[in-house]
């Protein structure tokens, strides 16, 4: 799915679901070391990094970070390398220890966090987060975070895996442009109000924050630029263009109007179906 917001956002939502095929693309089971794995905050006080064995981990060896409890982000993240961009990318991890995990993603389009962090125990459980990986990126950081400051926290790590979904079956073709009425896809009837100057007679709008829903979305192998017709308010808003994949709201791109009360165009970054979720 595909969203604009300003703090009116739309959306753009996928008509077609992906397929369900996945591929394993990158673990780290740290049977061979430390790997790339490194402590967040790199200055001062900072998680302590060691491998540890025990028969229950995956293979015999496991990471085991040992926070300072100092500050918030303490914690340890690795590099997921030699990826394949423009689709949805899923991490699973193993995690034990103690304390409370936030497992939070980093790719070129910015941060992914989970919408909610997970208590350890002294049994391994499984933790996972999705996220879309745009065209152009190889490499996703993957974050064992402590979202509060916490004290006497150790955090467990083994079997981090990256699949990868398919990339949506496209075609080279050209598309467009076509031209979609807010009205008809705005989450909320009662954002749309008339308005003679507004294509269609019609526009949507509110005080702080809209939405625009379940907007079609072509399966072309090109990239798709999205322009949207608006009309600022206090000059201080922002579009974004997001997708929902994964359960997540993902984000893809944003916008600023330039200052003034009239009606003007504002541009995305062209995007393509996979990071698009076609
Ligand atoms: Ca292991």
């Amino acid at each position: 799915m595909l969203e604009l917001v300003r703090w009116i956002v739309a959306c753009f939502v996928v008509l077609a679901c992906a397929s369900s095929a996945w591929s394993q693309q990158w673990t780290e089971s740290f049977e061979n070391g430390l790997g790339n794995a490194k402590p967040y905050h790199r200055n001062d006080a900072r998680a302590e990094l060691e491998i540890a064995s025990d028969v229950r981990a995956d293979g015999k060896q496991f990471l085991r970070a040992t926070l300072p409890g100092k500050r918030k982000l303490e914690g340890v993240n690795v590099t997921a390398t030699a990826l394949s961009g423009g689709r949805l990318a899923t991490v699973t991890a193993k995690v034990r220890g103690t304390g409370q995990i936030w497992l939070c993603l980093i790719s070129a389009n910015g941060w992914l966090y989970s919408p909610h962090t997970v208590p350890l125990t002294d049994q391994w459980q499984a933790i996972e987060l999705s996220k879309v990986l745009i065209i152009r990126d190889k490499t996703l950081g993957i974050h064992f975070l402590s979202r509060d400051i916490q004290q006497g926290a150790t955090f467990e790590v083994d079997d981090i895996q990256v699949t990868l979904a398919d990339p949506p079956k496209v075609v080279d073709a050209q598309v467009g442009p076509w031209r979609l009425e807010a009205e008809d896809f705005t989450l909320r009837r009662s954002y749309v109000a008339q308005d003679e100057s507004a294509s269609g007679g019609r526009s949507v709008g509110s005080g702080q924050y809209c939405r625009l829903v379940q907007m079609p979305f072509p399966r072309t192998s090109r990239p798709v630029t999205v322009y949207l017709r608006v009309k600022a308010g206090s000059g201080d808003e922002e579009y974004r263009l997001i997708t929902t994949q994964g359960g997540n709201t993902q984000f893809l791109g944003s916008a600023r109007p330039k200052p003034g009360r009239h009606w003007q165009w504002v541009r995305f970054t062209a995007v393509h179906a996979g990071e698009v979720g076609v």
